[in-house]
């Protein structure tokens, strides 16, 4: 049978930034998408890579007199070096400056060339270089650049434009037609807002720097970044050739760069006469303790800190549950303690120690058999707590974490797991197996301690795409083999899979408690 593909990007990193959080954030988004997508038997294409021509790259390569493409190599390595310590699955890692991309760019240009849609004029505009951004007057907020508030400078220079202004109507249409085309829906209303005050045609070239794809045919010109960035989308499944994976299932990017995503991408599409992506969703904004990040004020989040002080997993669910996907939020390390120490240490890590403990304790470290019946509403022994505890495992992971899931409502998905996990600790109150223990009910010891285990193996797959190496490690604490990387999930989460006699081997605390700031 042919597998479903599905094919889902990060934006691609400028490399004139060393890797922060928002780089961490979007890339580990992507990264839970990806998984929970193959563990649902798609042929999943994640991609993601580094943004490197441009001014900005121009000018900081200058100041560290060194050449652009050696800071690129520098910068590529950081990230590459992050995505591996994040444990991030993706399959390709495209550069700017590589030929496949080059050549798709040029491909494309000549294309939308061909339509008509490029033509030569002047053009003369506000222009913010942090930003690569030109604004028109009316744009600019206290005569700076309304994104980052920084000075804009006068441009003016013959210029390639594309004729983005005709594809305005198109474009409203498509949005209106596909409603799940851009999410969040308050990000897509801005968006419709914006097109809705009129498109201009799009100046795609500059004669100013260097670093950058030569326009064809007349080289002084380089073409501006982002006609160059947007196509490596297409570039990294092989345009202008067959492209199976092509159109993307979905582009996560943060909320600053949708108008790049959601207008100038589709138009550059359009003119293509190729298909458009099926979803682009925008990410809210970290602060930071309350306060804007930035180098100035010296509070930028280091992953890589993160990670080396309390764990890649720590890490990893804190930003998929701290916030609702979409919406900014603030981080700060106090929160993120409490949040480990309470979700993490107290009730994952918990569940499983106490569960295995008592495995081991009472049933020589294997799993126990469950008796016949140990789920009917009349079995003998009385069971009506473990059954509760199935019951609620097969609502809570079933039609509604997958809706959350597809509608990328991270935070909510998780939040039916750990009512799950909350309520297996509570099961081990409610049923107190040590007392079952010392009145030597065996049999009704097995059903408990068996219906714990199962719901931690059942778990380990709903929680894998978020937290893959502590899952991994619930599933071969439980004595299981067959890794959850290699896994499909709908078949392995039936319950009752996990079989008698499995001898568990278990471990050192999952997800030790941080009593104080390492
Ligand atoms: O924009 N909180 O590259 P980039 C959350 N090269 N996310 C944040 C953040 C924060 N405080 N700060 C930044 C580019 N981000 C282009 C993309 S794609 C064809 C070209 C996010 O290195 C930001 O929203 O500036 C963006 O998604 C990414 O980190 C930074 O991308």
């Amino acid at each position: 049978m042919l597998q479903r593909r599905f094919y889902v990007t990060t934006p691609i990193y400028y490399v004139n930034d060393i890797p922060h959080i928002g780089h961490a954030y979007t890339t580990i988004a992507v990264d839970v998408v990806a998984r929970y997508k193959k563990l649902k038997g798609y042929d999943v294409l994640f991609l993601t890579g580094s943004d490197e021509h441009g001014q900005k790259v121009e000018e900081s390569a200058r100041k560290m007199q060194i050449k652009p493409i050696e800071l690129a190599d520098r910068v590529v390595d950081r990230f590459k070096n992050l995505w591996e310590k994040l444990d991030i699955s993706n399959s390709d890692f495209i550069r700017t400056t590589e030929r496949r991309h080059k050549d798709a760019v040029i491909c494309l240009w000549n294309t939308v060339k061909s339509k008509g849609d490029i033509y030569l004029g002047t053009y003369e505009d506000w222009y913010c270089k942090p930003c690569e951004t030109f604004w028109t007057e009316k744009q600019l907020i206290e005569e700076s650049c309304p994104d980052c508030r920084r000075p804009v400078e006068r441009l003016k220079e013959p210029s390639y434009f594309f004729r983005m202004s005709r594809y305005q109507e198109r474009l409203l249409r498509h949005i209106n037609e596909n409603p799940d085309f851009i999410q969040p829906e308050s990000k897509k209303n801005e968006i419709i807002n914006f097109i809705r005050e009129g498109l201009r045609d799009l100046s795609v070239s500059r004669t100013s720097f260097s670093w950058g794809i030569p326009v064809p045919d007349d080289p002084k010109h380089v073409m501006y970044v982002w006609f160059d960035a947007l196509t490596n989308y297409l570039a990294a499944v092989g345009y202008p050739d067959e492209m199976p994976y092509w159109p993307a299932n979905l582009h996560i990017i943060g909320k600053d760069i949708l108008r790049f995503h959601a207008i100038y991408w589709p138009t550059f599409l359009m003119s293509a006469g190729l298909p458009l992506p099926q979803k682009i969703f925008a990410h809210g904004w970290w602060t930071v303790e309350g306060q804007k990040m930035s180098k100035s004020i010296g509070n930028v989040i280091d992953p890589d800190e993160m990670v080396n002080r309390f764990g890649v997993d720590q890490f990893r669910y804190f930003l998929m549950r701290g916030v609702p996907f979409g919406q900014d939020g603030d981080f700060s390390i106090k929160v993120f303690i409490e949040r480990t120490n309470s979700d993490l240490a107290n009730g994952l890590g918990n569940l499983l120690s106490r569960t295995l403990s008592m495995i081991e304790k009472y049933f020589e470290g294997k799993i126990p058999s469950l008796p016949n019946g140990p789920y009917d509403p009349g079995c003998p022994i009385g069971t009506q707590r473990e059954m509760q505890l199935k019951s609620l495992i097969e609502e809570n992971t079933g039609a509604d974490f997958d809706h959350f899931m597809d509608k990328l409502q991270f935070s909510n998905a998780l939040l039916k797991v750990w009512d799950v996990i909350d309520d297996a600790n509570r099961c081990i109150e409610d049923t107190a197996p040590w007392v079952l223990w010392k009145e030597g009910k065996t049999e009704k010891l097995s059903v408990t301690l068996y219906t714990l285990a199962e719901t931690l193996r059942i778990i380990a797959y709903f929680l894998y795409p978020f937290m893959p190496r502590s899952m991994e490690e619930i599933l071969r604490q439980l004595g299981i083999e067959k890794r959850l990387a290699d896994t499909q999930m709908d078949e392995a989460i039936r319950w009752g899979r996990l079989e008698e006699g499995t001898k568990i081997s278990k471990g050192s605390p999952l997800f030790p408690k941080v009593d104080r700031i390492p």
